[in-house]
């Protein structure tokens, strides 16, 4: 017997924990199993949730909770992401405070999943840097641009020695800029750009508009040069993305945007844990890079959460935390880089690198197109942030002979 593994952290003062995770393996699984006869009881054993462990505790600030694992097994659901979620957080989600706060795979739900296409050491290959975490820039008020404002402000960030550029996640199919306008005209720079500085640029277009039309969308774009695709997974369903990622005319990277996550993972009672969300549930849907509120911007998610999050995507030794105990194998899925992303400016370079390591990737919109010297210095001054910081320099030294970073350190600060 194979089993999938849910925890789930359950907020009451007065319930009785043990009750309840065994009222949760029965209701989700085979259903009202004490009205059951002796015989449609032993008939119904492999289709049964186990419960694996209950543990008791209280939060620092005296609420209450249980932690209650539950197994539920493989042969309940097909190997699916929207079957695992709904046998496990189905219905469960809206009864009382309860979140999802870790899954296990069995290595046959694992089998069914190719995971990255390209992964981290994929997106370094494509883009020929290996030796330094990368630098993303993301289009900014883009709407109403017509072609020629759009190429230029894709010149301009390209300019500036980004490694990625990203359409904004709300420029969706438009009249003046679609994607078979678009990808060709930026692809253009993207080329000019090569031949003139040897630096290759990944384009993540955004790819949007109704599902059914998603994947001929994505072959359009492949079709017309994009070498990268921005997905707003949890808009579309993290199957979307699945189904996208291991699409066999689909051979580019995928950046997942996290819109809408909001919605799921920051209540301390209801969701689910961002580093299942935005980590193993990403990963296993396909994500080469997987975006996220750091800690350190404008819009901010609790270090301890990203560094779960972070795990999540680059794990390698994937016995602990993926797999299921009857699962021997372990975790083959490539790795996903993280990308901290909102309100990055270059005085946040170094607690990104030091929280994230060099496997990461530096992110930002606001931070490159506000620089006062303007987008290509706006990505020059993350450059030099990015050297000063693997050097062991401090970014205030270091701007004294860059004048790009002074000027961002100007206007932003360095944080202390
Ligand atoms: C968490 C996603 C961040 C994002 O997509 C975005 O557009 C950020 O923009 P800035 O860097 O905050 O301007």
């Amino acid at each position: 017997m194979s089993y999938c593994v849910a925890t789930y952290r359950c907020y009451d003062e007065t319930a009785d924990f043990a009750k309840k995770a065994a009222g949760i393996a029965v209701g989700l699984t085979v259903g009202s199993w004490t009205e059951l006869p002796e015989a449609r009881k032993a008939a119904m054993q492999p289709y049964l949730g186990r419960v694996l462990d209950v543990q008791e505790h209280r939060s620092p600030d005296g609420e209450r909770y249980g932690d209650l694992t539950i197994a539920y097994p493989d042969v309940n659901f097909s190997r699916d992401l929207p079957a695992l979620l709904v046998t496990v957080f189905g219905k469960l989600s809206m009864d009382g405070k309860i979140k999802l706060i870790d899954l296990k795979f069995s290595d046959a739900f694992l089998s069914a999943f190719p995971g990255p296409r390209f992964g981290i050491e994929g997106v370094r290959e494509l883009v020929g840097v290996h030796d330094r975490p990368l630098l993303m820039s993301i289009f900014k008020s883009v709407i109403g641009h017509d072609r020629a404002g759009l190429v230029e402000q894709f010149a301009r960030q390209a300019q500036g020695g980004v490694d990625l550029i990203k359409d904004d996640e709300i420029l969706f199919e438009n009249p003046l800029t679609p994607i078979s306008v678009r990808v060709p005209a930026c692809m253009d720079v993207v080329r000019q750009t090569y031949e003139q500085t040897g630096q290759t640029v990944l384009y993540a277009v955004n790819l949007t508009g109704p599902t059914s039309g998603l994947v001929d969308r994505a072959r359009e774009a492949v079709s017309l040069g994009a070498n990268a695709l921005l997905f707003n997974v949890l808009a579309y369903g993290l199957d979307v993305l699945h189904e996208l990622s291991s699409h066999p005319d689909i051979q580019v990277p995928i950046a997942a945007h996290p819109a809408m996550s909001g919605a799921f993972y920051p209540s301390r009672y209801y969701g689910i844990a961002a580093s299942v969300l935005l980590g193993k549930l990403m990963r296993l849907a396909g994500a080469d890079l997987v975006l996220f509120p750091s800690p350190y911007g404008s819009v901010v998610m609790p270090l301890e959460e990203n560094l779960a999050i972070r795990h999540a995507l680059v794990t390698t030794d994937g016995n602990a935390d993926y797999r299921s105990a009857e699962s021997p194998d372990g975790l083959s899925l490539r790795t996903s880089f993280p990308v901290p992303s909102a309100g990055i400016h270059p005085g946040l370079v170094p607690w990104i690198l030091r929280d994230f390591g060099h496997d990461v990737v530096v992110n930002a919109g606001g931070g490159v197109h506000g620089h006062p010297m303007g987008a290509a210095a706006g990505g020059r001054a993350f450059r030099q942030a990015i050297d000063a910081t693997m050097q062991g320099v401090r970014l205030a030294d270091y701007a004294a002979s860059h004048p790009e970073l002074q000027a961002a350190i100007d206007a932003w600060g360095v944080k202390e």
